[in-house]
């Protein structure tokens, strides 16, 4: 019987977790070190943008099911949903996983289950397990010695920024126990809420499944990638060299861009590529490919700003991918600040409207400014679309005519009239 359940990490994943687990009846507690995000989720106000997210959370504060706090308090589960970024040699940090069972141990009785759902390369979950039994000594992974034991599985979130509040409840999950209790206990905790399918494996399969279904991506968006600079060299336009690709029906190539970003893709390979470097060479080839997108964009730039007199250079979206504001590891980004490190005397105009102030990392420039989007289209004679936002999708293919047109997400260039009058 599950009476109470504590979500460490009130972040992407852990506040829509405590909040989909509090409007479905069970008490949660959510931990944060950041005092800010617990009084912001203690008022029923959400920290960041998420569809539907604030409705769940203020829902669940009024009923009294959620609460926030920066204190780890005894629970009968508890969730760890904290970051798991990658050192300076791309090996994983796992010192939150290790600060958040620190605060666990002491309130473990004996009973409790953990589950690990950060992102986490192979063996963290045991490594979780051993750490924490190696501060609660009197306590056991598997009820060896008749100490009592404790159950600890990971279950990978896998959900997709924007949708989260629907694919917790749609997709399918991996349960992966240190123990075959640890796995069905989770289950029937997953079964609150979620509507797909659960499937129960080891811990170690369980890690890898994720990592390995965000590094699959990553391959082939690299492969899109590498494709669009052969098809550049031979004259060949993209964009309809993948359409008509696309319709063998055993071929579906991604889309290129300007860059992977992002927390997890381009991320997660770095686990699997650290856990066997001499065997991942595809997989350390395709994050390579993806990380040289953003210099191939700036010098495309560069060149398109030497053919226009009294250049003024409008990129579109700032955010790693479109409709959201989260600008963590975005290409975007990396383009602007490596175009405007460069290029101090050029007049450029940033469209983003899912930000209120152009980011700090970006202000070196002193002729950078924050723009409407009819505005910098009417000001600017080079455009470079960088997120395919739905406002720049819709804009009409007539107000880029003349201009030095840069589209690196394939939303305008793919109509062949424009194509065919040689915009570019
Ligand atoms: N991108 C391309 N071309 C494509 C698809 C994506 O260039 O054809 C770029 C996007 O613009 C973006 C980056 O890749 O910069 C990643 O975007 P995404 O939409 O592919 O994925 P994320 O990072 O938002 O979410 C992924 C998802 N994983 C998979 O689809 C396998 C999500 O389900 C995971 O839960 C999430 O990572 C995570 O948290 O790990």
């Amino acid at each position: 019987m599950i009476s109470k359940v504590a979500v460490i990490g009130l972040g992407y994943i852990g506040l829509p977790t405590a909040a989909i687990l509090a409007t479905n009846g069970i008490r949660v507690v959510g931990v944060d070190v950041n005092q800010e995000t617990v009084d912001s989720v203690n008022r029923g106000e959400v920290p960041f943008v998420e569809p539907d997210l604030r409705v769940h959370v203020s829902g669940a504060v009024a009923q009294g099911n959620l609460s926030a706090s920066t204190e780890t308090p005894a629970a009968d589960v508890f969730i760890v949903a904290v970051p798991t970024p990658f050192n300076d040699d791309k090996s994983a940090d796992l010192s939150y996983i290790e600060s958040a069972a620190r605060n666990i141990a002491p309130k473990l009785a004996g009973g409790e289950l953990i589950i690990l759902e950060s992102t986490s390369p192979p063996g963290a979950t045991i490594h979780l397990g051993e750490y924490l039994i190696a501060l609660r000594p009197d306590l056991s992974l598997n009820g060896e010695s008749g100490r009592p034991q404790i159950l600890v599985a990971h279950c990978p979130e896998r959900v997709l920024p924007g949708r989260v509040m629907i694919e917790l409840v749609t997709n399918d999950r991996i349960i992966g126990g240190i123990t075959r209790e640890a796995a069905e206990k989770s289950k029937v905790l997953y079964e609150v809420f979620c509507k797909g399918e659960i499937h129960l494996t080891d811990a170690t399969t369980a890690e890898m499944s994720k990592l390995v279904e965000n590094s699959y991506r990553d391959v082939n968006i690299a492969f899109a990638n590498e494709l669009s600079m052969v098809s550049k060299r031979l004259g060949v336009d993209i964009w309809e060299l993948i359409s008509l690709a696309n319709h063998h029906p055993r071929v579906n190539i991604l889309s290129p861009g300007p860059g992977v970003g992002g927390h997890c893709i381009a991320v997660d390979p770095w686990f699997v590529i650290d856990a066997a470097p001499d065997l991942t060479n595809l997989m350390r080839a395709a994050r390579q490919v993806n990380d040289g997108m953003p210099f191939h964009v700036v010098e495309e730039v560069t060149q398109a700003v030497l053919r226009v007199d009294n250049p003024i250079v409008a990129f579109l979206g700032l955010s790693y991918k479109a409709n959201i504001d989260d600008l963590r590891q975005s290409p975007a980004v990396d383009i602007v600040k490596r175009y405007a490190q460069n290029n101090l005397s050029v007049d450029i105009r940033l469209v983003e409207k899912h930000i209120d102030n152009i980011p700090q990392v970006l202000r070196v420039h002193p002729n950078i400014r924050h723009q409407e989007l009819d505005g910098a289209l009417a000001d600017a004679n080079v455009v470079v679309l960088l997120v395919d936002h739905s406002e720049f999708t819709e804009v009409s293919l007539s107000s880029l005519v003349g201009k030095k047109v840069i589209d690196t997400r394939g939303v305008w260039l793919t109509s062949r009239e424009l194509r065919f009058e040689r915009v570019i």
